[in-house]
């Protein structure tokens, strides 16, 4: 018998590449939900502006110590909401215990994140093919969270021209990357129309990063 099946914090690994592993159905605390509600109450989703002046088809919010920003000036970490300019909300409990718990599987331990990227996909929103290089340090990994409705992923290599894999990222899985692959090109292919029962047609996606 395996008496880690139902444990609240397992799922077996699938490895997407060196580095990179995807756990299946790994958020099962109902508290993850309720603190992001909480989170998006009071740091509202926003479209931020491009470096070349596009508007973003997500629609962005952090928490943490920094969070993730872009506008004319560039792609930059900031510890103050520019909406508001007060700092950002902390990282909940509830989701810090999800990080830590998540990069431990893929051999990070005492991964304590700085950072927090809320993302926000309605149907038709994607995100182009990118390598994640605004972080100090790159022996950290990224743990990225999926929520709501399922979303293609496209996980390359070290160039944009390395033809991806597309993998299927459902509610509750989460993916924990670094090592060989930490600066891989990946994205999202446009969210197509779909119904979640907690989030309607939006697909959320968490990714923590230890950005300071
Ligand atoms: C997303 N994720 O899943 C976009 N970056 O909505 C990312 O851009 C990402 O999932 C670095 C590491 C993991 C990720
Ligand atoms: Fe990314």
């Amino acid at each position: 018998m395996d008496l880690f099946k139902n444990d609240l914090l397992d799922s077996t690994p699938v490895p997407l590449a060196d580095g990179a592993i995807l756990l299946r159905g790994f958020v099962k605390e109902v508290q993850v939900l309720a603190d992001l509600s909480k989170i998006l109450a009071v740091s509202p989703l926003r479209n931020m502006t491009t470096p070349g002046g596009f508007t973003m088809s997500v629609a962005m919010t952090n928490c943490g110590d920094l969070g993730w920003i872009t506008d004319r000036k560039g792609y930059r970490y900031a510890s103050l909401d520019p909406l508001s300019n007060q700092p950002w909300q902390a990282i909940p409990p509830s989701f810090l215990v999800l990080a830590s718990a998540a990069a431990a599987q893929a051999g990070f331990a005492n991964f304590v994140p700085d950072a927090c990227l809320i993302n926000q996909y309605k149907t038709g929103a994607r995100m182009a093919l990118h390598q994640d290089k605004d972080e100090q340090d790159f022996s950290q990994p990224i743990v990225s969270v999926s929520l709501g409705v399922p979303a293609v992923f496209q996980f390359g290599g070290l160039k944009r021209s390395d033809k991806p894999i597309k993998v299927t990222l459902n509610h509750a899985d989460v993916i924990v990357w670094g090592g060989k692959s930490r600066l891989n090109y990946h994205g999202i292919l446009p969210l197509k129309a779909n119904n979640h029962a907690d989030f309607g047609a939006y697909r959320y996606n968490l990714t923590f990063r230890k950005a300071g």
